[in-house]
């Protein structure tokens, strides 16, 4: 009988440690944590962040994180920076400030929002450690509208980018090309603003691992932009037509294109605006090289946005 108990024990013991092992095991789901509870969180660490490091450039434009020890002699990045304020993606009352500091402003065109940037950049922690890297050899394109720089999706820099502007290029004898007085500056980011990578992991470049709810340093440097997309005369910007400042959401003809069976495809990508199968580029009578300014039957719609006049 007592052999019967001690074995009946030893198998309850033996059940509760698997039974516990299992538990172990078994993944935990944690919730994210709350949007705004992080950003007050991360909004005190940013700016005591800013107010305690200095920084300097190197020839090619690079940020350089170095600690203040000498606030008479030396500038903060608090006292350098500028700031513009962004939404949160989720969160209706939730603004966020992004501090930027430009190196230099670039001298050819205006970025806009709706513009693609070609741009090399690079991701750091609050360490200065770099975790993605796109130098200037292998830059990128990426939209204004939802930057992807050094392989993250960083909305946070949207209108930070309107700040600069492009630079000049000239091509080389051997076919490549050199870059000069382009736009160049460092941001701070709230991880709330880095697309679906601020609240996970993301991995970087020799197996390195961005923490989740990391706020990072973007240092970038904006080689070139194209301001007409889909070639057609008309400026990204203005196909804005709601101007809210993101060029997905216009688009003429979608009712034609639904009818057709054709792809949406929005204004500024579309190279025949109101789809009445002559091209926007070609809907310029005046032949000004600008077709928004024809307005043949004087309704105050322009030819290129007109399915009822070419
Ligand atoms: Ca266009
Ligand atoms: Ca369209
Ligand atoms: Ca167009
Ligand atoms: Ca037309």
């Amino acid at each position: 009988m007592k052999k019967l108990l001690r074995t009946a024990f030893l198998t309850l013991v033996l059940i509760s440690i698997i039974a516990g092992n299992c538990k172990k095991n078994k993944p935990t789901y944690k919730p994210p944590r709350d949007r705004k509870e992080q950003y007050a969180t991360e909004k005190d660490s940013i700016l005591n962040f800013l107010k305690t490091h200095t920084y300097t450039v190197d020839s090619r434009w690079h940020f350089i994180l170095d600690t203040l020890t000498d606030p008479q002699t030396q500038t903060s990045l608090y006292d350098a920076a500028q700031v513009v304020q962004m939404q949160d993606p989720e969160v209706d009352d939730l603004t966020y400030d992004v501090y930027f500091i430009p190196f230099r402003t670039g001298t050819e065109l205006n970025i806009t929002t709706c513009d693609r940037i070609f741009a090399a950049s690079r991701v750091m922690d609050f360490t200065g450690e770099v975790y993605f890297n796109t130098p200037e050899l292998s830059a990128e394109w990426a939209n204004v509208w939802t930057p992807v720089l050094s392989k993250l999706n960083i909305p946070g820099l949207r209108y930070v980018l309107t700040h600069f502007k492009s630079g000049t290029f000239t091509t080389n004898p051997d076919g490549t090309v050199t870059f000069d007085n382009f736009g160049a500056g460092v941001a701070f980011i709230p991880s709330g603003l880095l697309g679906n990578y601020g609240y996970s992991t993301a991995a970087g470049d020799n197996g390195k691992v961005l923490k989740a709810y990391s706020p990072v340093i973007v240092d970038f440097k904006i080689l070139h932009v194209n301001l007409d997309i889909d070639n057609d005369n008309v400026p990204n910007i203005v196909e804005d037509l709601n101007g809210d400042g993101d060029p997905t959401n216009d688009n003429t003809d979608k009712e034609t294109e639904d009818q057709n069976n054709f792809p949406n495809i929005p204004n500024y990508t579309d190279p025949d605006d109101d789809g009445d199968h002559l091209r926007t580029k070609d809907e310029d009578p005046n032949g000004d090289g600008d077709p928004t300014n024809d307005d043949t039957d004087g309704d105050g719609i322009p030819n290129y946005l007109d399915a009822d006049t070419h």
